[in-house]
């Protein structure tokens, strides 16, 4: 039975258990107070781990101050910059030992509103894996450049086509992922590093055959801090899409002609 349709995990915060809020952090100085303590007050009863790559900039100083005065605040603190893919997969093991039965990515820069959270965990009493979108109906985006906006749109339409996922932000990184999904996607194998690792994750949830419900949410730029998003992020989801998408179809074509795969 799916961890969604299972009567006896609909207990703890929003009906879906032990939730631990993962929020990867570099150089977020002028943020990470700010959201943490928005999430502290829009859901009062999960905790939240703040994964940080040793900031230089002192993010990981003020993390532990917060650790420090609040039980329900955690933190991570790695060993230096490894990129976003590499600093979640820490942030899930570290869910994984602690047993708790939700993990939600979030972003420090206050582009994914605490305000959404519930409506996320919300649905994720039905789902195995809810993705905060910003391309379904009821949907806004605030404050994006027009080079922004063309650049999600153009990456959604190319991995929906290129990988056949019924998902209209494969790129978003809200999201909520139940234990079951986490225990069922192969993440071992994840090798992206900077944000082709949302795609990579909703390819691996759509082959395990996870529940993927999308939620509409808010998403505003970030107002402080800079942006870790460049030219070679942007080239690593298109090399990595493309090459999935190859391999896929390499798969059916076998499939087709009854070798193995
Ligand atoms: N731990 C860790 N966190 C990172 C790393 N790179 C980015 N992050 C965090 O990941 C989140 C998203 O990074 P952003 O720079 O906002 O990237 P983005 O949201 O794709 O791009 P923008 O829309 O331009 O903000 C933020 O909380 C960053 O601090 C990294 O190498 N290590
Ligand atoms: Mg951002």
């Amino acid at each position: 039975m799916s961890e969604a349709t299972d009567p006896t995990r609909r207990a703890g915060v929003n009906g879906v258990g032990r939730v631990l809020v993962v929020i990867p952090t570099y150089n977020e100085a002028d943020n990470v107070s700010d959201i943490v303590g928005r999430v502290r007050q829009e859901t009062p009863a999960v905790e939240i781990l703040v994964a940080d790559d040793n900031s230089p900039d002192g993010t990981g100083v003020i993390a532990d101050a917060l650790a420090a005065t609040d039980p329900r605040v955690h933190v991570l603190h790695r060993k230096g910059k490894e990129g976003l893919g590499a600093a979640y997969l820490a942030g899930f093991e570290w869910a994984r030992e602690r047993g708790y039965d939700a993990v939600v990515e979030m972003d420090a820069d206050g582009s994914h509103a605490p305000e959404d959270l519930p409506a996320l965990l919300a649905a994720a009493r039905d789902a195995d894996v809810v993705i905060g979108s910003r391309w379904t109906r009821g949907a806004r985006v605030v404050n994006w450049p027009l080079r922004r906006l063309a650049l999600s749109r153009c990456g959604n339409l190319y991995a929906r086509l290129a990988l056949g996922m019924p998902v209209s932000d494969a790129t978003g990184g809200y999201r909520v992922y139940r234990r079951g999904a986490l225990d069922a996607m192969d993440l071992s194998s994840v090798c992206s590093q900077g944000y082709s690792f949302q795609v990579e994750l909703s390819r691996l949830a759509h082959r395990a055959g996870m529940r993927i419900v999308e939620v509409p949410i808010t998403f505003a730029e970030r107002e402080h801090g800079s942006s870790k998003m460049n030219a070679l992020i942007v080239a690593e989801a298109l090399w990595r899409i493309t090459s999935w998408a190859v391999q896929d179809r390499g798969r059916a074509w076998r499939r087709g002609t009854g070798r193995a795969s």
